[in-house]
C-alpha cells in the first residue's frame, strides 16, 4: 500500500503549527489531540447507532427541559473523559450539565484552558440517521493556574476563544478548527483511525446560494426577518437569486454546508421565545469565531456575537451567521 505522506494527520498538523511559537507549551495541540480522541469515539457509537441498545431516549431531561437521547449522554461522558485526563483543561461546561464542573486535581489545575462543548448537536436526528455533531470553545482561563478554575473562567466573551471547531457526523466524519491563524478541516480516514487535513485554510465564500432558517416559524419572527426571508425568495437570477432554503435541523450540518459553499443561516427571536433557541457560549459564539476567521459574520441582530459577555453558562441568543455579503445585506433590514 502506498501511504501519502503529503496529507498530514491532526497531530502532525497541531504540532507543526505549534512549532510556530516559540514559547507553546503545546498544551493546545495536545487539547486538540484529546478532543480528537473523544470525538473518534463518539464517531464509534454513533456509526452503530441502529444497532445496538443505545438509541432513544436516556429517560431524563436536561436543564433545558429537553429529552435527553442516550448518545448524548455518551458524548458527554467521552469528552469529559479525555479532558480531565488529559492536561490541559482545568474544567468545562457543558449543554448536558447544569453547571460547569472544575476538574480539581493537581494536574487539571496546572491547566490553562477550559473548554465549552455541546457534546451531541442536533439531537431530535439521532433516531433518523441524519448528520449530527459536537461543538466545542477553548478559552484561556482568567484565574489563577496553580488553582481551581472559576465561574469566571467559563463566562467570557467569544472573542476571547484560543480555538473552537466542531465534528460533524455525516457521509465522512470532519473535525474542523479554528485559531486566530485559520479554520483547518480534517476527514477522519478509517482505514488507520486518524483525522486526516482534508481542507487546509477554509475561507467561506462571500455569498452564496443558501439560507437556513426554520420556516415553520416563520409568523413568529420578527417583521423585518419576515421581510428578509421574503427577499431572499425574491431574488432575480440577476441578484444571484432565488436562494435555496436549506434547513436540516442540526446546526453543524447546515453551518458546515453554508461554511464552504456560501450561505445565511438564522435562529431568530420568536414570540415565545424572545431569546432565541441556540445556546451562546456552547453554540452560537464557537461557529461565530470559526465564521469570522473564515471571513463571515455573525450577529445577534443588534450585536457582533463575539462581543456579546455572557451572565449564564445556558444563556440562548438569537443568531445570524454566515457569508459577509449576505450578512451585510441581512443587516440593512435588521
Ligand atoms: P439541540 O442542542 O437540542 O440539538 O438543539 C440545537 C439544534 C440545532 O442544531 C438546530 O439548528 C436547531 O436546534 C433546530 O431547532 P428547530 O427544530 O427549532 O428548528
Ligand atoms: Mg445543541
Amino acid at each position: 500500500m502506498i501511504i501519502n505522506r503529503n496529507i498530514l494527520t491532526l497531530d502532525e498538523f497541531t504540532i507543526q503549527q505549534m512549532r510556530m511559537f516559540p514559547n507553546a507549551t503545546g498544551e493546545l495541540s495536545t487539547l486538540l489531540r484529546d478532543i480528537g480522541l473523544a470525538a473518534k469515539r463518539i464517531n464509534v457509537e454513533v456509526n452503530k447507532a441502529g444497532l445496538v441498545d443505545i438509541l432513544g431516549d436516556a429517560g431524563s431531561v436536561n436543564v433545558q427541559g429537553e429529552d435527553v437521547k442516550k448518545l448524548d449522554v455518551f458524548a458527554n461522558n467521552q469528552f469529559i473523559g479525555v479532558l480531565k485526563h488529559g492536561i490541559s483543561c482545568a474544567g468545562i461546561g457543558s449543554e448536558e450539565m447544569d453547571d460547569f464542573v472544575v476538574f480539581d486535581d493537581d494536574i487539571s489545575n496546572k491547566s490553562k484552558y477550559v473548554v465549552l462543548f455541546d457534546p451531541l448537536d442536533g439531537s431530535s436526528n439521532i433516531d433518523v440517521n441524519v448528520s449530527i455533531g459536537t461543538i466545542f470553545g477553548v478559552y484561556r482561563r482568567v484565574s489563577k493556574i496553580g488553582t481551581p478554575c472559576t465561574q469566571e473562567d467559563f463566562l467570557q466573551p467569544g472573542i476571547n476563544q484560543i480555538a473552537a471547531g466542531y465534528i460533524i457526523y455525516g457521509s465522512s466524519t470532519m473535525l474542523v478548527y479554528a485559531t486566530r491563524r485559520g479554520v483547518n478541516g480534517f476527514t477522519l480516514d478509517p482505514s488507520i483511525g486518524e483525522f486526516s487535513l482534508s481542507h487546509p485554510n477554509i475561507k467561506c465564500p462571500e455569498k452564496g446560494k443558501y439560507y437556513s432558517v426554520n420556516h415553520g416559524n416563520f409568523f413568529q419572527f420578527p417583521e423585518n426577518v419576515r421581510k428578509y426571508i421574503n427577499a431572499c425568495q425574491s431574488k432575480t437570477e440577476k441578484e444571484g437569486g432565488p436562494y435555496n432554503q436549506r434547513y436540516i435541523g442540526s446546526m453543524v450540518a447546515d453551518l458546515h454546508r453554508n461554511l464552504i459553499k456560501g450561505g445565511i443561516f438564522m435562529y431568530p427571536s420568536t414570540f415565545d421565545n424572545p431569546n432565541g433557541k441556540l445556546r451562546l457560549l456552547y453554540e452560537a459564539s464557537p461557529f461565530a469565531f470559526i465564521i469570522e476567521v473564515a471571513g463571515g459574520k455573525a450577529t445577534n441582530g443588534t450585536e457582533r456575537i463575539l462581543n456579546i459577555k455572557p451572565n449564564n453558562l445556558h444563556e440562548r441568543t438569537p443568531l445570524f451567521i454566515g457569508s459577509k455579503q449576505m450578512m451585510e445585506e441581512l443587516e440593512t433590514y435588521l
